[in-house]
């Protein structure tokens, strides 16, 4: 087997979720990052039309979530209890649904209100329950897993402050998330593939 996925040459999102994943799974691939023009070239024959897509070969496997429950099943990463593991899909389909709810008008004065009103609801009310499905340190204790790495991702975001106001400091509320966001950090897989970027 030799694996590529392909993304931008971008640290973060739904790439730095991959390539994480496949990193902390110990397989190998090659890291393809494409500039925007090579994606314009390229778009037409990815499977949904956008990135990441991970390649086996001549098979193609587009998705985040796919790619990271691919990883996760054939590499220990994911729940072997089919509740707890549908339960992680959820965890990583919300932060897809974030992604693309959070609202980004094109007024400053629009993105203020609209970011406010989904901060102290939409995302309090995704962060309560994040928090509460965390048992500590990782979402199934001491066992890292794909849908971690997902969560660490989109948090490292907000507290790289990606989204205007949106403070970097919005999910400190949370002991739990605060807790996790810290320990995968800290996973040494995980900090050593962040140091060597
Ligand atoms: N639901 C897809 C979303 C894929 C997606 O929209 N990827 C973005 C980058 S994070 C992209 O390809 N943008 C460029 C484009 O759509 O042309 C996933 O989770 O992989």
């Amino acid at each position: 087997m030799s694996l590529t996925l392909t993304y931008f040459n971008f640290d973060g999102s739904r790439g730095l979720e991959c390539r994480l994943a496949l990193t902390v799974a110990g397989v190998p691939f090659v890291d393809e990052r494409l500039t925007r023009d090579q994606w314009g070239e390229r778009k037409p024959t990815a499977p949904f039309g956008g990135l990441p897509v991970l390649r086996d070969g001549d098979r193609a496997l587009a998705q985040s979530n796919a790619i990271l429950g691919w990883v996760g099943r054939t590499h220990g990463l994911y729940p072997t209890d089919p509740w707890v593991a549908a339960e992680h899909d959820a965890v990583m389909q919300s932060v897809e649904d974030l992604r693309y709810k959070l609202p980004s008008p094109t007024s400053d004065d629009e993105k203020k209100t609209a970011r406010e009103a989904f901060a102290a609801g939409w995302l309090t009310q995704w962060a309560n329950y994040v928090d509460g499905r965390i048992s500590g340190p990782f979402l199934e204790g001491a066992a890292l897993q794909v849908a971690d790495l997902k969560l660490y991702v989109i948090l490292r975001s907000f507290k790289r402050a990606a989204y205007d106001h949106i403070p970097a400091t919005f999910f400190d509320a949370w002991p739990k998330i605060t807790a996790h966001y810290a320990a995968v950090e800290a996973h040494p897989a995980v900090a050593a593939y962040l140091a060597s970027r």
